[in-house]
């Protein structure tokens, strides 16, 4: 059982468009703030091709909140697209690349004034590799960021790409997305395609393995996104409601570890394959 990411948070009623104006003022930036929407669009959840869903937190406004955006720090594939969510209610927010000051700022991507309107969000897709600081306009004292990783590693049946690559360095990056793309599976983005994933841990004994679960796409790609930390190991997702990512998250993974990670096709259309379709992928981990 996966528990669904709902985003019940982003069913919201309509935004007092007067605040936007004595939100800006009562900062501050009235008269300073660039707020044009620039690169990235806006855009309503029935076009959304976006993989991965940050979250502007309720109470992201206020300064003592300890997050602005959620998760704080993401790492994805290069061509990932990330999308960002206002669920802090009656609050306006940016999305704007950069660090607060930053000569650049905006020129990367500037969402302009988000409302807290239901399914209030903007997206952007990540095309070149690095690390992508980014903040609130209005809210500079958080700075977020992406880090967009080429990494690329090729299987018989699958290609991996990931936001660490082969290895994943937890003082850089608490979470890491992968995207297993089938290549001798066709993706129609209609026949459901359903993944096995399991991991093992310092080996590839059955008693080594740590994790075994089945997620199931469209006939689509399966983006997987592993996250440090918890008590349980627990997964959810997909962000959206039929599409985007998956979220591993639980204590196996621990510090300095090899684990195998193998991706394996059980069923193409309800129906299990002719043949096997599986690869193993190699993930250490150094803390
Ligand atoms: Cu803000």
């Amino acid at each position: 059982m996966h528990k669904r990411l709902l985003h019940k948070d982003q069913i919201r009623a309509i935004a007092a468009v007067s605040l936007i104006s004595a939100t800006l003022l009562s900062v501050g930036f009235a008269t300073t703030v660039n707020v044009t929407a620039q690169p990235g669009s806006m855009a309503t959840l029935q076009n959304i091709p976006a993989t991965y869903a940050v979250s502007i937190v309720p109470g992201a406004a206020q300064r003592e909140s300890p997050y602005h955006y959620f998760p704080p720090a993401i790492a994805v594939p290069i061509h990932s697209t990330v999308a960002w969510f206002n669920n802090d209610f009656g609050q306006p927010h940016t999305v704007t690349s950069g660090i607060p000051g930053g000569s650049d700022v905006g020129t990367m991507f500037n969402s302009g004034l988000m409302p807290a309107t239901a399914n209030s969000f903007f997206q952007y897709r990540f095309d070149s590799p690095g690390d992508f600081a980014y903040h609130c306009i209005i809210h500079p004292w958080r700075v977020a960021a992406v880090s967009v990783s080429e990494a690329l590693e090729r299987g018989v049946n699958f290609e991996l790409t990931s936001g660490t690559g082969p290895v994943w360095n937890f003082s850089k990056d608490f979470r890491t997305l992968l995207n297993f793309e089938p290549r001798t599976v066709p993706l129609d983005s209609t026949s459901p395609l359903a993944y096995n994933i399991t991991i093992f841990k310092d080996g590839t004994a059955p008693e080594n393995q740590v994790f075994s679960d089945t997620f199931v796409t469209a006939g689509e790609q399966l983006p997987i996104e592993l996250v440090r930390g918890g008590n349980e190991t627990i997964t959810y997702g997909p962000d959206f409601s039929t599409t985007g990512a998956y979220h591993i998250q639980g204590p196996i993974f621990s510090e300095n570890a090899n684990y195998t990670i193998r991706s394996e096709i059980s069923a193409i259309n309800g129906r299990p394959p002719d043949t096997p379709i599986a690869d193993d992928f190699s993930l250490q981990t150094i803390a």
